[in-house]
């Protein structure tokens, strides 16, 4: 086993529901892709089949793009929440402030949700930013860079599942209609719950320190940023939670989406995480999620499948997904809805 096992210290006393949970430190693996191509693939591949998540070094986004995008994108949370709220409300897309999607999910979190294509990213932006131009050229030349390392991660995947058409996979966020998303987050510091519960600042509402709550993302890849701030945790199993480093500072995390877990068969694992505030410092994070058209088919290669493991999905189409995804809670299960019984 790759994965170093720590049990950490728990800093705060727990909450009825935290008593439940266990923290455990293991390192997620660091895979260099300037490594051995063959070895890379198989890494990813194991990583990927273990824990749904792994990082990645040497990924060949340049730093400037990743900087112009996160200074862009501090710029705009530095406003006031005024001007802020012209962006929004998220619906799905521009801003959005503690509310999560539609059905009553809320986190201590605000965000700017984009969809990637071109145009989308150009109307968004005149909302967003006095300088539309620039905000605009920041999303689209991270939103290139970061698709194009998503491809060589699907290609990587392929070649490691021994799939003869390796572009199979990435061929769905190649498509001009592909359905892929850019989400900026941004968790301000939170004092801990002892201190909250003494300033009893908002009675009604009990205190959390959940900025994202747990859920696991429905696309088929993420490719996460985020600055030195910790606060990304993954549940490997239930009631366990692994807290993600946020280091080295030049790794991006990789994490598998539902619909990849559908297309590799329920080979790799699209696994439930959250984000967690804070108490002094803020977090940043830029999610990449690389999705399928919404008339893509997702359905499993045949080369994947055997008489031992047949179709544990039936096949779907993105867009039958994607509305699952939205009719229901963050935190619900919904790949299991399409399962072959
Ligand atoms: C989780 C992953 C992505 O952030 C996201 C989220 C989306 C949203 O914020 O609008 C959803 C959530 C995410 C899954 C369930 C639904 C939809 C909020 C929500 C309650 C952009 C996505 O694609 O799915």
């Amino acid at each position: 086993c790759f994965f170093h096992m720590v049990v950490a210290h728990q800093p705060c006393p727990p909450s009825s529901r935290q008593e439940k949970e266990k923290l455990r430190d293991i390192e997620l693996p660091i895979i260099d892709l300037l490594g051995e191509r063959s070895e890379v693939s198989k890494l990813i591949v194991k990583a990927s089949e273990n824990f749904g998540f792994f990082k990645v070094i040497n990924h060949g986004v340049p730093e400037h793009v990743i900087k112009v995008m996160e200074d862009e994108s501090y710029r705009f949370f530095s406003k006031p929440a005024s001007e802020k709220q012209r962006a929004g409300p998220a619906n799905p897309y521009g801003y959005g402030c503690k509310n999560i999607g539609f059905n009553g999910d809320y986190g201590e979190v605000e965000y700017l949700l984009f969809h990637t294509n071109p145009l989308s990213i150009s109307q968004t932006s005149k909302t967003i930013s006095n300088d539309p131009t620039l905000f605009r050229c920041a999303v689209n030349g991270y939103v290139e860079a970061v698709r194009e390392l998503a491809c060589e991660i699907l290609e990587l995947m392929a070649e490691g599942l021994r799939v003869p058409d390796t572009s199979v996979l990435s061929n769905f966020l190649k498509d001009y209609d592909s359905d892929s998303l850019l989400r900026l987050n941004h968790y301000p510091p939170l004092p801990p719950l002892q201190l909250l519960q003494l300033l009893n600042t908002s009675p009604n509402q009990p205190p959390s320190r959940i900025g994202f709550g747990e859920h696991t993302d429905p696309q088929i890849l993420t490719i996460l940023r985020s600055n030195d701030v910790a606060g990304l945790q993954i549940s490997p199993q239930e009631g366990l939670w692994v807290p993600v480093s946020p280091h080295p500072s030049t790794a991006f995390c990789v994490n598998v989406g539902d619909a990849l877990q559908a297309l590799t068969n329920g080979r790799f694992l699209s696994v439930r995480h959250r984000a967690m505030v804070n108490s002094c410092r803020t977090r940043m994070s830029m999610a990449y999620f690389g999705a399928p058209a919404p008339n893509a088919r997702i359905a499993c290669p045949p080369e994947l499948l055997s008489p031992q493991i047949p179709y544990l999905y039936r096949p779907f189409t993105w867009d039958e997904y994607k509305k699952a995804t939205y009719s229901r809670k963050l935190g619900d299960t919904r790949l299991h809805f399409f399962r072959v019984q």
